[in-house]
């Protein structure tokens, strides 16, 4: 495998701060730092190191994906709410070298009909939604086995 695409870019949208003590029905009790934790541990299990990042704002969040999109070997991203709203998001993970899989913590196909369309969707390799915290673990177990995957082809 390329020695510089050896990091998973896990990359969280707008209010994702906030996990553990918003909305804990929906979102569930996990902080954002354990989550990190969890996408650390299941990354190095295999082989992998973590770019874990969290931003507020729709233009940094497109700087990550262009900071990544090169160097990462796969991108895992909560884009939360601009996953509905943003096509600029969208199209930098467009142009993303690796895999990109899309994970959302709570089922949006479950929820309010503005939350059933995401532009992130429309460029993923695959999407985990609706299975909490555990979600971010299975993204980036496929990113990992995607780009392991492409490694070796
Ligand atoms: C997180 C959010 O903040 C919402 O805006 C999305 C997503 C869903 C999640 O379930 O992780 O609609």
């Amino acid at each position: 495998m390329n020695a510089s695409r050896t990091v998973i870019a896990v990359l969280n949208g707008p209010n994702l701060n906030l996990l553990g003590e918003r909305d804990p029905e929906v979102y569930g009790t996990a902080t954002l730092t354990e989550i990190e934790k969890l996408c650390l541990e299941t990354a190095d299990r295999l082989g992998f190191d973590v770019d874990f990042r969290q931003t507020n704002h729709e233009g940094v969040l497109i700087d990550a994906i262009h900071e990544v999109r090169r160097t990462a070997a796969g991108v895992v991203i909560n884009a939360a709410a601009l996953s509905h709203t943003s096509v600029s998001v969208r199209d930098a993970l467009a142009v993303v070298d690796g895999p990109v899989v899309e994970v959302h913590l709570s089922n949006i196909h479950r929820r309010e009909a503005f939350r059933h369309h995401s532009f992130v969707a429309e460029v993923a390799d695959g999407i985990v939604t609706g299975c909490g915290a555990r979600g971010y673990a299975m993204a980036v177990e496929h990113v990992a086995h995607l780009a392991a995957e492409e490694a070796t082809a």
